[in-house]
């Protein structure tokens, strides 16, 4: 049927709710991105901008890569949808085979979501099922982290730490309890790579735990590297202790890898990075280049078996899914893009960039307004100076400043996030870091 509404071709902001936005403040001066391709965006009057976050910490690979794009047009010719439930298509399973062999050993069960929303949700629902199957329904209490984030669902608004995020829903805040967050500016600023102090900051969950009893405890949820919320690198020592926590007393450990997952940094997931083996571990964006919405839990075997095995045969196990998990479309760009991340050797690219993006921010340190710089593979923070009275003001104006001069930093409040595509070079490095400089010197 052809729209015969002309209006509804009509360019206006209005109609839009903008999530995660000043609707107000944006659409009286828009910044709008219209094309992509490689490492750059360009705005619809054809400015090129350099993408200095992956869009949202997602497209690992650069943009509208070839492979990708083909894939998905083929899969849409081919099978648009098919239902996922007590039904299948073969792709769902090559997909999740791909994540499987991607994944620590031991975890090589592979649930499909559309988002890392959807992810966290999934995985808390998990760890409750885990323990009603083993026969310890008492476990219910959800343990997250201040300024963690996990996506905007119930559960992960429940469990996320940001305070804004949190305030207006109160009724959602039952079961939950959170450990400080390991942001020490005094001990840690300018670290490089994972900060010396802190490892102690774990030990709060062995007072949680006490105070709650394991009994009542289903699971801990973090980021083993915290992301949206500032570029929080957890100190040397620190996510061994809370894994140490979570083993002893039986509580099922979940990284939130939405961020970290596929080669950010270096490795398939941060689990290898630290060497730390989670029982759930939630994915999102990089799982597919973000070309189609697609998030996953990868589940310890242990985890799937006892869910399974605890339910009479031939009913449903867990009682949980998306009408478009597995999507068709998803799925093609999955395989397209895992085949990229080995083709072009990504994860290790990443890995061998990071120090080249380590030295370039930490050039930094001196520049006007700057008080911390944190880098994790490639992955960097700036935090700025708030300035008195108005925080998030010089974040915000420094981030509009740079993608005037045609580069993308993400802000969050006043700390500037970079995480390029894995494809970058070192001039392209050199391009951001200099263009946040001069932006910090034009700004009060
Ligand atoms: N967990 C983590 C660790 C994330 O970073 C989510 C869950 C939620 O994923 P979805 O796909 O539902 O958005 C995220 C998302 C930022 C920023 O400014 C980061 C995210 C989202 C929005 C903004 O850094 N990450």
């Amino acid at each position: 049927m052809k729209l015969e509404n002309p209006s509804v071709h009509a360019s206006t902001l209005e109609h839009f709710w903008m999530p995660f936005t000043a609707n107000r403040a944006f659409k009286a001066a828009p910044r709008l991105l219209a094309k992509a391709d490689g490492m750059y965006y360009w705005t619809p009057d054809g400015r090129q901008v350099l993408d200095g976050t992956a869009g949202l910490w997602c497209v690992n690979a650069g943009h509208n890569r070839k492979p990708i794009v083909e894939a998905v047009q083929r899969q849409a010719a081919t099978m648009d949808y098919a239902p996922p439930f007590s039904m299948a298509h073969p792709i769902a399973f090559e997909a999740a085979t791909a994540v499987a062999m991607l994944a620590p050993a031991g975890m090589q069960r592979v649930f499909f979501t559309n988002s890392g929303s959807e992810s966290a949700d999934t995985a808390i629902k998990m760890a409750l099922a885990y323990h009603r199957a083993r026969g310890e329904p008492s476990r219910r209490i959800i343990i997250g982290r201040e300024r963690g984030y996990h996506g905007v669902n119930i559960g992960g608004t429940m469990a996320g730490g940001i305070p804004g995020n949190r305030k207006a829903f109160p009724a959602l805040m039952a079961g939950v309890d959170h450990i400080r967050s390991t942001h020490d500016l005094a001990r840690n600023a300018f670290s490089q790579g994972q900060p010396a102090h802190g490892a102690e900051f774990a030990d709060e969950l062995e007072r949680l735990v006490t105070f709650h009893d394991p009994s009542n405890i289903a699971a801990v949820i973090v980021e083993p590297m915290a992301g949206s919320a500032g570029v929080l690198i957890p100190p040397q020592g620190y996510l061994e202790k809370l894994a140490a926590t979570c083993r002893k007393h039986g509580i099922v450990l979940i990284f939130d890898e939405v961020i970290t997952g596929f080669g950010r940094l270096g490795t398939p997931f941060a689990a290898h990075y630290f060497n730390i083996t989670p029982d759930l571990l939630t994915c999102a964006k990089a799982i597919n280049n973000a070309a189609v919405p697609m998030g996953a839990v990868i589940a310890k075997n242990e985890i799937y078996d006892t869910i399974v095995n605890a339910a009479p045969e031939g009913q449903i196990e867990f009682l949980h899914g998306y009408t478009y998990s597995a999507h068709p479309l998803a799925c093609a760009a999955l395989l397209a893009t895992q085949q990229l991340y080995v083709d072009e050797q990504l994860f290790a690219r990443s890995q061998a960039m990071a120090p080249k993006l380590a030295a370039a921010l930490h050039s930094l340190k001196g520049a006007r307004h700057v008080i911390d710089i944190r880098n994790l593979g490639l992955v960097g923070g700036i935090e700025l100076e708030p300035r008195a009275g108005a925080v998030g003001r010089r974040g915000l104006e420094a981030h509009v400043k740079c993608f005037e001069a045609g580069v993308l930093v993400r802000f969050t409040g006043d700390i500037l996030a970079l995480s390029p595509p894995l494809i970058i070079e070192e001039a392209q490095i050199g391009r951001i870091v200099e263009t946040i400089r001069t932006a910090l010197q034009s700004i009060e």
